[in-house]
């Protein structure tokens, strides 16, 4: 593999650890908070984790180590989609285990919790986890989809454990990834495995937080990518002054990152769906908005612009969701067979008209034909609408135009709309992690390692403080239980992490809610640039606008 000039440097780069964990590992204690609870359903999450429930919330501080000195052999996944640090808290935590004793072991199982499975793994040396310091990506054991949900799985994955005297598993995933480490935790207790399970929180999307996960790895370092790049189209449409760009930006559900990147770039709009489901907003009324800011830009005679459109928009908006709900059960069962088979467009679209309700048929009818069709393509696993894959950003250009022509037809409008479309999202999921990512991610596995020396199980490693210089960030561990609560999922009552979506009245939002008036109108675009590696901190370790939101 040819190296470039930076990867070689940051193969350089000493992640910064949070102060407590510099200190050697004979002088690392534990400083226990309080009993725990779940954010709602008690009772329930209770009884349904009995073995580890209610457990302390901890710290670790300066003091005589405590744990029992003995070997470690430990394997680690990476679950579900890429974030840029993932390969760091792999080195984090392959560091941590050799300080501690350089016989313990670290086992890599390839592909996601399938490796798990089906027992493929490779065991980290020094000359191969050094490939992988400070690089973007999962590709040092690659990641996957598969759910480790099932008795069957937790069966297997206890004779794999068994089989190489593996005493503890780390997995590094999201919300569902950590709901299942919980319930896998919570097996190996109840079966005296003596395994335990740690969960680290990732996920680009930035919805897997509470007050004591302030947030999720790889949130910093997308945000700043997409932020690069709005930033950079924002400055050609200042240049040519003369497209509209829509720009949909990743986050399967929460608008996080959407919100983020216009906090980082100020575009004239930025849809965040938690308010469109609060207010309960059309598709027609979201449409005049963008609307009005394109004429009255236009009015000024700035026929240019930039709208940031979250993805997982369309589920927010009621009567959409009410549309898609609808159209699962339409294509239930033999239905998607006799629907595929029907010749024509023109015979699918009476086969819909047939189907659905008048209100959602008369929601259907205004789509454009590119996204009715888009409606009916590929189904996920459970049969339901992919709705990542609805091109949202040219739904609302699209619905823009009509809108204008309208106006220009009224005389309210006399501009011209050329809108131009993007998707960002992979393009930030694998980039190089900023140095906050490297530190934090670099200090979630190290934490790891202390976690599992002391000998917790369905604990998330949490490093908080983050705000703040690492050397004043804080180490220690929380149960997971504690961010769970009860939902419906595929027809029953199952115990999940509660998703964190944008409060509408938090800090990001209301800073954003106060200024997007003006930014609609005016041209007050900020140009970020690229993420910056190696300078002077204040450009190079500055943590998202949201973090500092929050935490000001
Ligand atoms: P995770 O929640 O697993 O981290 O993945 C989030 C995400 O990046 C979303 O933003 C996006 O909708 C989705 O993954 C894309 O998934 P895939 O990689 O399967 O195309």
């Amino acid at each position: 593999m040819k190296l470039s000039p930076l990867q070689m440097a940051r193969y350089q780069y000493s992640p910064k650890l949070p102060g407590i964990l510099r200190n050697g590992i004979s002088e690392i204690c534990v400083k226990n908070g309080g009993a725990t609870q779940s954010v709602a359903d008690q009772e329930k999450i209770a009884a349904l984790f009995p073995n580890t429930y209610g457990k302390n919330e901890i710290t670790f501080q300066k003091g005589q180590n405590t744990a029992e000195a003995k070997k470690q052999v430990v394997g680690v996944i990476l679950s579900g989609g890429q974030a840029p640090g993932g390969h760091n808290v792999l080195c984090g935590l392959y560091d941590g285990l050799k300080a501690t004793n350089p016989d313990n072991v670290l086992y890599g199982f390839k592909g996601g919790p399938s490796g798990l499975i089906e027992d493929d793994y490779i065991i980290f040396d020094d000359a191969y986890i050094d490939q992988f310091r400070n690089t973007g990506g999962f590709d040092i054991i690659g990641s996957g989809r598969t759910k480790l949900e099932t008795e069957e799985q937790f069966a297997i994955v206890a004779d794999v454990c068994k089989k190489h005297g593996i005493n503890a598993i780390v997995i590094i995933g999201g919300d569902d990834s950590n709901t299942n480490a919980a319930v896998l935790a919570e097996y190996f207790a109840a079966h005296n495995t003596g395994v335990q399970v740690i969960g680290c929180p990732k996920t680009i999307d930035g919805d897997l937080k509470n007050e004591d996960i302030e947030c999720s790895f790889g949130f910093d370092t997308a945000t700043k990518t997409y932020a690069e790049i709005v930033g950079n189209i924002e400055r050609d449409a200042n240049s040519a002054k003369k497209y509209w760009h829509f720009v949909k930006v990743m986050g399967r559900s929460a608008s996080h990152v959407a919100l983020e990147t216009a906090l980082q770039t100020q575009p004239n709009i930025c849809l965040i769906g938690e308010e469109v489901a609060e207010k309960k907003m059309s598709l027609a009324e979201i449409t005049d908005y963008i609307a009005d800011s394109v004429a009255n830009r236009a009015a000024k005679g700035w026929n240019f612009g930039v709208a940031i459109i979250p993805e997982g928009i369309v589920e927010f908006v009621p009567e959409f969701s009410v549309l898609i709900a609808e159209i699962n059960e339409l294509l239930a069962g033999e239905n998607t067979a006799k629907f595929n088979a029907l010749p024509a467009w023109a015979d699918k679209y009476a086969f819909i008209q047939a189907g659905l309700t008048k209100a959602s048929m008369a929601v259907f009818a205004i789509l454009p034909e590119m996204i009715q069709q888009q409606l009916f393509l590929e189904r996920d696993p459970h049969g339901n609408v992919q709705v990542s894959l609805i091109e949202s950003e040219k739904l609302f250009s699209e619905m823009v135009k009509t809108n204008l022509a309208a106006r220009k037809a009224a005389g309210t409008y006399n501009g011209k709309f050329s809108p131009i479309h993007h998707f960002l999202g992979y393009e930030g999921r694998c980039a190089f992690p900023s140095n906050f990512d490297a530190d934090y991610c670099y200090s979630l596995g190290y934490n790891a390692c202390m976690l599992i020396q002391y000998g917790y199980n369905g604990y998330l490693s949490k490093v908080s403080n983050l705000s703040k210089p690492a050397e004043e960030w804080v180490a220690g561990g929380m149960p997971i239980t504690k961010m769970m609560n009860i939902e419906r999922r595929n027809g029953k009552d199952k115990p999940v992490i509660r998703k964190a979506l944008v409060e509408l009245d938090g800090a990001p939002f209301k800073f954003f809610a106060e200024r997007r008036a003006e930014w609609a109108v005016e041209t007050c675009y900020v140009y970020p640039g690229a993420i910056q590696y190696f300078g002077p901190a204040e450009v190079c370790d500055v943590t998202t606008r949201t973090l500092a939101l929050e935490k000001a």
